[in-house]
């Protein structure tokens, strides 16, 4: 593809909640653009965008594509973002490398949730936006609903630039308001024409309430409109053009993109009314906002250029980590199809294969100011074991390229409970990592994620170990008075060595400490590794010729046994912090749950558009799901984080039924 100047190119995100169409209207622009000449459909897993396997599948967008099209003089960069929640972090990645979010709404479900969720990712930065009101042809379609749901959910800003003729099976084409224009489409082609009788009435009405919300931006077209003069479509489209670029006017068109009703219309208002990228000279910078891979080329960034030109084999500087970085590769993306290029000018997007240490968000080149790109939270967890031997060997390689591609995805090793636990975003996401390990030749079996229990002592306590062994020859004796105290929470161990007199000769002592380390990492008596705890070695026996470094572990490691048995051992478990934020009439239900859960509230506030940020802790065991809980709970409005507070004593009632379920689990398996 040949480069274009900033000034002719268009980068647009269609982004919007899940199912509402946007790889069926990317379809319809590349086919509207001659860029393909049969129109693909999601449910024959034909389109450009949907290239991925599980996509097919699924039939639903997982990852974000770039599809990248001439069309009349300009480039458009299409964004073709998922709308499943488990992927905001693609649609965030859209959002911060296009100059117009067109969020694409479904005329039979109208504002959707993750519409509200991506609105007001796109608000918090400024960036101009607009609405396609698509599946007009379908059942119960209806444009006015959608449109004064969309007023009184975005405000007054957002302005119909077209009315459809016809909803349902009787769509026939779209209004522009501007030009006071018909467009009828039949097989995908369209005639311009005169609007209908039935229409004009409406079509006068909303026509001058957009003209007035247009001129309102202009003094000078003010006062002409005023005075009754005449003022051109093209003077209206650049003045319109400045009210969406400065995020104040979100004009709604219309049509459906299965039945290439009003595409060429909206293709038209992206080039007129789309802002171009800012653009900068100076020396090239680049950031990357997606990381793919690929399975031929291997790992693929997505970059914008901030400013400058990037030339094929420049050598750009990550500013992250200070290595230098070669382009060898430059490509343009149309769905999984490549086109190599040899320059990006600023403002354009492209892609690089081959980078050696780059992660979303990096900024490549000279200083520049990089959009930040909002990453969610992974707050599910899953535990993963290997099938089979085989499996096993493989599993951390693939975890790692797993993790490479996806920035979300955190995977981690729990010494404690010998699990390796891949935290996602939700239970499709964790479910894609798991296929994508498949597809990488590694099967692995899912399994509950085990809560790393401890436990400690409520009273000071003493021992003798005594470790005495007579088998013929030489025979094992050793023995070591233990006293246990309890430590503030925290405090981990301490190891005293009050030993006089030489009852145990001094190299033996570190014998004794090991043992007691290793008893109480493994297992103490209710089964759980023991933390908090001073362990004092205040007396012993020894033999010239029977003791040994063995015989004293065994001897401290029986010492601590029977002291820590005697010294009211409890049950500790891990509590988690939460940082919940929902809209403000779930707080209730949200607090209420939370208390079922032996939670703690520690206060909330308003942070602003009706929502509330409630603080609170919560055993973290009762909370492994919360993700899908909350989900549930607020219609996948409220969003969380969480991280590990502290240990607390479980009460009784509760602690018996684990430590119960935990020696019948401990019977069972053999892996620890
Ligand atoms: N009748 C009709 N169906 C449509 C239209 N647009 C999309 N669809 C259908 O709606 C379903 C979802 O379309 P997609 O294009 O996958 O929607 P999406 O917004 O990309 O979905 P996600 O990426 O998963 O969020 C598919 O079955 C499409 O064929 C339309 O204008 N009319
Ligand atoms: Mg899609």
């Amino acid at each position: 593809m040949k480069t274009f100047p900033s000034s002719a190119i268009r980068n647009v995100a269609l982004v919007g909640h899940g199912g509402s169409g946007k790889t069926s209207l990317a379809e319809a622009l590349l086919y509207e653009a001659g860029a393909i000449n049969r129109l693909g459909r999601v449910e024959d897993g034909t389109t450009v965008c949907d290239y991925d396997p599980e996509e097919h599948k699924r039939q639903i967008s997982v990852s974000l594509s770039l599809a990248a099209v001439e069309y009349q003089g300009h480039k458009l960069n299409i964004l073709d973002a998922p709308g499943y929640a488990d992927f905001v972090g693609d649609a965030a990645a859209a959002l911060a490398a296009a100059d117009l979010a067109l969020f694409v709404v479904s005329a039979v479900d109208g504002v959707e949730v993750q519409t509200e969720v991506l609105w007001r990712m796109a608000a918090a930065r400024g960036l101009p936006r607009a609405i396609f009101v698509n599946k007009l042809d379908r059942e119960r379609a209806s444009f006015r609903k959608v449109l004064s749901q969309l007023k009184e959910k975005f405000g007054a800003g957002v302005a119909p630039r077209q009315l459809p003729i016809g909803e349902e099976s009787a769509l026939r084409g779209v209004v522009d308001l501007l030009a006071d224009q018909a467009y009828f489409y039949e097989n995908g082609a369209s005639t311009e024409g005169e609007i209908p009788d039935e229409l004009a009435d409406e079509e006068h009405a909303v026509h001058d309430a957009l003209v007035e919300g247009i001129v309102v931006a202009d003094d000078d077209l003010m006062e002409r409109y005023l005075g009754d003069e005449p003022i051109s479509t093209d003077e209206l489209t650049h003045t319109l053009a400045n009210g969406v670029a400065s995020a104040e006017v979100f004009p709604v068109l219309c049509g459906s993109a299965t039945q290439l009703v009003g595409i060429d219309r909206l293709a038209r208002f992206v080039l007129d009314v789309a802002p171009p990228p800012p653009s900068h000279d100076g020396g090239p910078s680049a950031v990357v906002f997606k990381t793919l891979a690929d399975p031929y080329v291997g790992r693929i960034n997505y970059f914008k250029v901030l400013h400058g030109t990037v030339k094929t084999d420049a050598h750009l500087v990550n500013r992250r980590t200070g290595s230098d970085e070669r382009f060898h590769q430059i490509f343009t993306l149309r769905g999984k199809e490549h086109d190599s290029v040899s320059e990006v000018p600023a403002g354009d997007i492209a892609a690089v294969a081959k980078l050696a240490d780059v992660s979303t968000g990096d900024v490549l080149g000279e200083e520049a100011d990089a959009p930040a790109i909002e990453m969610p939270e992974p707050v599910l967890p899953t535990a993963v074991a290997p099938a089979s031997k085989a499996d096993e060997d493989k599993l951390a390689n693939a975890l790692h390229r797993v993790q490479e591609e996806d920035p979300v995805l955190r995977v981690e090793r729990n010494p404690e409970t010998h699990q390796t636990v891949m935290w996602g975003t939700g239970e499709t996401h964790l479910q894609i990592a798991i296929e994508k390990l498949r597809h990488l030749g590694v099967e692995v079996v899912e399994e509950p994620v085990r809560v790393p229990y401890r436990e400690t002592i409520q009273v000071k306590a003493e021992a003798e170990g005594k470790y005495k062994k007579q088998t013929g020859g030489r025979g094992q004796f050793g023995v070591a008075f233990v006293r246990l105290e309890p430590m503030e929470r925290g405090a981990g161990f301490e190891f005293v060595d009050a030993i006089v007199g030489g009852v145990i000769p001094r190299q033996f002592i570190p014998a004794v400490e090991k043992g007691i380390v290793e008893t109480m990492e493994t297992s103490g008596t209710l089964g759980f590794p023991v933390v908090d705890v001073r362990a004092t070695v205040y007396d012993g026996k020894h033999h010239p010729v029977d003791s040994s470094e063995m015989s004293f572990k065994m001897a401290g490691s029986l010492g601590f046994k029977e002291a820590e048995a005697a010294a009211q051992p409890v049950l500790l478990e891990p509590v988690s912090e939460l940082l919940i934020t929902v809209p403000e009439e779930y707080q209730g239900d949200v607090i209420g749950d939370l208390n079922a859960k032996r939670g703690r509230i520690q206060g909330s506030e308003p942070v602003g558009s009706g929502e509330v940020e409630i603080k609170a802790q919560a055993p973290t065991a009762e909370i492994l799901r919360y993700a899908i809980d909350l989900r549930s709970l607020t219609g996948g409005r409220g969003r969380f984080t969480m991280s590990h507070s502290h240990y607390d004593p479980v009460p009784s009632h509760v602690a018996d039924r684990i430590i119960e379920d935990h020696r019948t689990h401990a019977d069972t398996t053999s892996d620890h």
